[in-house]
């Protein structure tokens, strides 16, 4: 049995991650106006996670007989500032994701959930491997983001990503 506040808190990160997905696809919009198609697509796949993350939370409540409120969905930024700020922001986007689903796994355990702690195991794991692919990124673009050759050969590599 999900209590009101496990349901409140997983309806809300539904909506972050929807939100997550639209931030990606506007990045993905914006990556493919500039001619970066292999970053392009990278974040339009992630776009496509995140909606299934989201899905995967809606299909938990319902699959618990709780149930599922859909909230609206904040416009993403659309304007942004070269390749390694918006991976930048990615970072921090995502570090707050980490905290929220931590914060779920916190109110989980206060409340003996066991249940949505296991649920939410899988988010755990998953966010210390997005964290750790977007540093990596970080990283390489602090290296040699300047350099055209380098910039094309990663373009390319990224466009390789396939789910
Ligand atoms: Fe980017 O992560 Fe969802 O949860």
């Amino acid at each position: 049995m999900i209590s009101n506040t496990i349901n409140e808190i997983l309806n809300e990160q539904i909506n972050k991650e929807f939100y997550s997905g639209y931030l990606y696809l506007s990045m993905s919009a914006h990556l493919k106006e500039i001619g970066l198609n292999g970053f392009a697509k990278w974040t339009r796949i992630q776009a496509k996670e995140e909606v299934e993350h989201g899905l995967k939370i809606f299909d938990y409540l319902i699959n618990c007989n709780s149930f599922v409120t859909l909230k609206q969905i904040r416009m993403p930024e659309f304007e942004f500032e070269g390749i390694l700020s918006i991976f930048n922001h990615i970072y921090e986007h995502e570090k707050c994701i980490t905290k929220a689903i931590m914060t779920i796994a916190e109110k989980a355990d206060e409340e003996n959930d066991r249940t949505t702690l296991n649920f939410i195991d899988w988010f755990i794991a998953e966010q210390i491997e997005e964290e750790e692919a977007v540093k990596n990124i970080i990283k390489r673009l602090e290296l040699f983001g300047e350099d055209k050759v380098a910039l094309y050969l990663m373009d390319k590599e990224l466009g390789e990503r396939e789910n």
